[in-house]
């Protein structure tokens, strides 16, 4: 078959990022014998005239079209993006014969919705490889009644939308993802960093969060040779030095992440990166090593300041594990960075104040600040903003909305831009305090690499 892939994702901000997963589905389309291209909507002036003229000279059957993000998680500076990609898919519906398929994070959240919004048939729900792979057999066959047997389907039946059970296999473990149809050079360039993943899935169970949902509550790992293989390869074919390990959470289980640093080191492999993680798993000794392997940051997910907060996002550590994991990313030389989830369940004036002062106290690089938690479906978070009356039972969350606890409501942007502004280590996207694509892009262009973060004033 003709295919055609998509990646939708105009986003530049924090930087542009690379569609890894579109890659990954590419990837086995091509093992499977094919004909695919790639088209990145990131760096084309004309998104909706780019994709037609591409559906046309490749004489695409089937467009496969990844949706990363539905909007940008930033409050209150949200920003919907399904209009934008809508418009690519009603320009693309010119071409008579063409068929459609919908997939990525963003879709897989909203999948009925999406569809139905876009008014389209088909969609992969959550993990693309083996679903793409079975539709595609099915599209070819012309054989819909086997519809019903390929997991993480979601397809259009009369009026309405069958989800197929879902699934997360270890086929993915097999994958290298198709770099050759990324424009790794220009990533590098305008995104300062690419892309890889060692593992999927994620155990946590933080209130608000959609992880688990995406890549499931089991993780599975990546062969530690096989990864730096993969590094390996990134580095000698486009001369790359900078990396994003893109896990839900890099250092769970830390064996794994220990493994991945020993083998770095073994092989002298010099390369930087970044990674998220979580202060409850990081050791001195896992600090160390990643210090050692090219470590550049970390990324913890902190969410709240005080105990209380933390406890209300579901965390599972406390004060006292974060502040240890500062410590011992200081005595190793990490840089580290705190994403803060303020205005959450359980915030108050009081726990604002406080988190101000632990951070003040931990004195991170970097505190990045999300105001108010997006309300994702399939969250505990839903179902208390129900009964808080934040939100309508069954109501549509498709466009964005944001809980915010009531105690703060009317001081929480106020409060923080006071503090922030004092605060040259802190970034707050939503008030666009030390955040915006003008600033990234212009340091890009200087030849700045890896996360902007650690280029704050100290
Ligand atoms: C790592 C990460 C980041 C890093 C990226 C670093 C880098 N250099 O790559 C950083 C911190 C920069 C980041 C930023 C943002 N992120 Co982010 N990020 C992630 C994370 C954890 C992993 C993404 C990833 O690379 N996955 C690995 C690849 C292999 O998986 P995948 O893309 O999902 O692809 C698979 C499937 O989706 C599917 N698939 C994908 N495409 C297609 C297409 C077809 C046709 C098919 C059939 C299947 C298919 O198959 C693939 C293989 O199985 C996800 C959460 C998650 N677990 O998914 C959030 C996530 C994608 N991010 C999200 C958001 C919102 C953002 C930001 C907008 C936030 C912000 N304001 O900063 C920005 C946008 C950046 C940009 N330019 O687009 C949301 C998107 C949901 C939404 N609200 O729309 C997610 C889902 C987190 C969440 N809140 O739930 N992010």
């Amino acid at each position: 078959m003709r295919i055609l892939l998509i990646s939708a994702n105009r986003e530049r901000s924090p930087y542009p990022v690379a569609p890894l997963g579109l890659a990954y589905i590419a990837a086995v389309l091509k093992e499977d014998g094919h004909e695919v291209e790639l088209l990145d909507l990131c760096f084309e002036q004309d998104g909706a005239g780019a994709a037609l003229a591409a559906a046309k000279n490749h004489r695409a059957d089937l467009v496969g079209i990844s949706i990363r993000n539905v909007d940008n998680l930033t409050y209150p500076k949200s920003i919907f993006y399904l209009p934008q990609i809508k418009a690519v898919v009603d320009a693309l519906r010119s071409e008579p014969g063409l068929q459609f398929v919908l997939g990525g994070s963003g879709f897989s959240l909203f999948p009925a919705e999406t569809l139905g919004y876009m008014d389209l048939d088909y969609g992969i729900v959550g993990e693309g490889e083996d679903a793409m792979r079975n539709l595609v057999k099915c599209l070819g066959d012309k054989d819909n009644r086997r519809l019903s047997n390929i997991p993480n389907l979601i397809y259009a039946s009369g009026d309405d939308y069958i989800q197929n059970k879902r699934i997360f296999s270890n086929s993915f473990l097999r994958v290298r993802p198709a770099r050759d149809l990324i424009s790794c050079d220009r990533y590098f360039k305008e995104g300062g960093m690419v892309n890889l993943q060692t593992k999927r899935g994620c155990p946590f169970g933080c209130t608000y969060c959609t992880y688990p949902q995406l890549e499931g509550e089991k993780i599975r790992l990546r062969e530690p040779r096989e990864i730096v293989d993969e590094l390996e390869f990134i580095i000698d074919e486009y001369g790359i030095d900078y990396v994003f390990f893109v896990d839900d959470i890099f250092n769970v289980p830390q064996s794994h992440a220990m493994e991945i640093c020993n083998e770095m080191i073994d092989r002298g492999l010099v390369i930087n990166w970044t990674c998220f993680a979580t202060p409850k798993e990081m050791s001195r000794e896992l600090a160390v090593l990643m210090k050692s392997a090219g470590c550049v940051g970390v990324e913890f997910g902190t969410d709240g300041g005080v105990d209380a907060t933390m406890a209300a996002m579901g965390k599972g550590f406390t004060q006292l594990d974060v502040e240890r994991a500062q410590r011992v990313c200081d005595e190793a030389g990490l840089e580290a960075a705190h994403y803060l989830i303020l205005g959450g369940p359980g915030e108050t004036e009081e726990t604002l104040q406080a988190t101000y002062e632990f951070m003040e106290r931990i004195r991170p690089r970097a505190v990045i600040v999300m105001l108010g938690v997006r309300i994702y479906p399939g969250t505990r978070l839903v179902t208390r903003a129900a009964k808080e009356g934040v939100i309508k039972d069954g109501e549509s969350l498709l466009e964005p909305r944001f809980y915010i606890s009531k105690d703060v409501q009317d001081i929480l942007l106020e409060s923080v831009e006071s503090y922030a502004r004092t605060r040259p280590n802190w970034i707050v996207p939503g008030l666009e305090l030390r955040s915006s694509e003008e600033l990234s892009r212009t340091l890009r262009l200087m030849g700045q690499k890896g996360v902007l973060w650690d280029m704050l004033e100290k």
